[in-house]
């Protein structure tokens, strides 16, 4: 019943794990605002007919004095507060503080039967009018950064003499692949304007702010390529600021970054 009202709704196709509450919240937020539009009018037409001027030559100065009115206030501000505590706070305390762990009590990569990362971590830089993306390679750590390193050809601003640089992998630009099924953390920031970094499919939407890394994540349960979207009008190309997210099986994923990687040693970028 709920699929069939969302379908009905239109919303987007869902991929990733947290998606659905994103998608509960909205629609019981559209349940209340319904009941109340609904509510609203009936009550208006019935208001318009019973106090008619015809039926009511004289005013009245008491006015209506039973407690309907503020029950039912009560009741919205009730239901409102059981929507912003039960939910949407849950939902933020999760994006914002319940990251996935990438590392152990000692620093060492946390990693799956495989031996592979459990967790897939991706420093994004936007600028204007692309999507800049990079990996730390096989060490597992990215080279470190600093403000002073930023330029053209240096976007994430790496510092050239760290040894953890050297097998960082920076795929084309626009373009970013993470294994399904894992969950991922993505690191952004931005070289110039405010840009938001946002896949609807994913319901993940984080603004990238200049001087700022903020953290984002989510776990994608469908391979497949979806689009990512600048979310903030970031200037006369924004239209134009796409990326390419592919959710690819762990094999397609291995082969795309050791693909990426070709060179990582020589490159900075
Ligand atoms: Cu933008």
């Amino acid at each position: 019943m709920i699929q069939k009202i969302k379908d009905l709704m239109s919303f987007p196709p869902l991929t990733s794990l947290h998606g659905e509450k994103v998608d509960d919240l909205i629609l019981y937020v559209h349940y209340l605002m319904g009941a109340l539009f609904l509510v609203w009018i009936v009550y208006f037409v019935y208001v318009l007919f019973r106090f008619r001027s015809g039926a009511n030559p004289k005013a009245s100065y008491t006015g209506y004095t039973g407690h309907v009115s503020t029950y039912m206030e009560v009741g919205v501000a009730v239901i409102e507060g059981i929507l912003l505590v039960g939910l949407a706070i849950p939902l933020w305390r999760n994006a914002a503080d319940e990251f996935p762990q990438e590392r152990d009590a000692k620093g060492a990569l946390i990693v799956d039967k495989e031996g592979k990362p459990a967790v897939t971590v991706v420093r994004v830089t936007a600028q204007q009018f692309n999507w800049n993306f990079r990996y730390p390679g096989k060490d597992g750590f990215f080279g470190k950064q600093d403000l002073k390193f930023v330029s053209n050809d240096n976007k994430f601003g790496i510092d050239p003499a760290d040894p953890n640089a050297k097998d960082d992998v920076t795929p084309p630009l626009g373009e970013m692949a993470v294994p399904v099924n894992k969950p991922v953390i993505i690191r952004l920031t931005s070289m110039d304007v405010i840009h938001n970094y946002a896949v609807h499919p994913m319901r993940i939407m984080q603004d990238a702010i200049p001087g700022v890394s903020i953290a984002t994540h989510f776990t994608p349960l469908k391979e497949g390529k979806y689009q990512i979207t600048c979310a903030q009008l970031c200037g006369n190309s924004h239209y134009f600021m796409k990326g390419a997210l592919n959710v690819l099986s762990q094999d397609k994923y291995d082969a795309w970054l050791a693909e990426k990687s070709k060179g990582a040693a020589t490159t900075l970028e």
